[in-house]
């Protein structure tokens, strides 16, 4: 029987990552996009890694989103196994502040795009946002629903400073 996978996939290499990559998950409940979240290491669940990415596009994924920290090997790693678009979003280490995973994922040799956002939660949102902008183009509802988010974004920002 053929599985039907959600548009979106949200992949992170640890159940630490998901503060962050939770960002992702929230704007795409925002946009109504539906989205399966997973835990998949590149290091320590490296099966788990190649049976995901490579049959991804087979069970009806359209794009990945992948969160790590550190050594980030995960978003790297999938793309190199799945022709889909692979979103990267550096979750800030401890250690060096996500500078580290920032370099690891976006210094992809030539052949094998990583599209790397910022480190923490706005590579996450602009992760999802971008998810969106890509679907929304074969999909005009949707293409409505991220205006609307957009406007209203725009319509929150207040034109003056206030004192707090
Ligand atoms: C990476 O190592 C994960 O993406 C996470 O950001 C980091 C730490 O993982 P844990 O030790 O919290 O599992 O692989």
């Amino acid at each position: 029987m053929q599985i039907s996978r959600p548009p979106v996939a949200i992949i992170m290499g640890s159940q630490s990552d998901w503060e962050t990559m939770k960002n992702a998950a929230d704007t795409l409940d925002a946009l109504e996009i539906a989205y399966e979240a997973r835990i998949i290491s590149a290091h320590r669940t490296p099966d788990r890694l190649v049976s995901f990415a490579k049959n991804a596009r087979d069970e009806g994924f359209k794009i990945i989103i992948a969160g790590a920290g550190g050594a980030a090997h995960l978003p790297g790693m999938a793309a190199a196994m799945t022709p889909l678009p692979v979103f990267g979003v550096p979750v800030q280490s401890k250690a060096l502040s996500g500078q580290d995973s920032l370099l690891s994922i976006v210094q992809m040799p030539a052949g094998i795009p990583v599209g790397t956002l910022a480190i923490g939660r706005a590579g996450a949102v602009n992760a999802a946002l971008l998810a969106a902008a890509v679907l929304a183009l074969t999909d005009e509802e949707l293409a409505d629903r991220l205006d609307t988010w957009r406007e209203q974004q725009s319509a929150s920002v207040a034109e003056y400073p206030v004192d707090k």
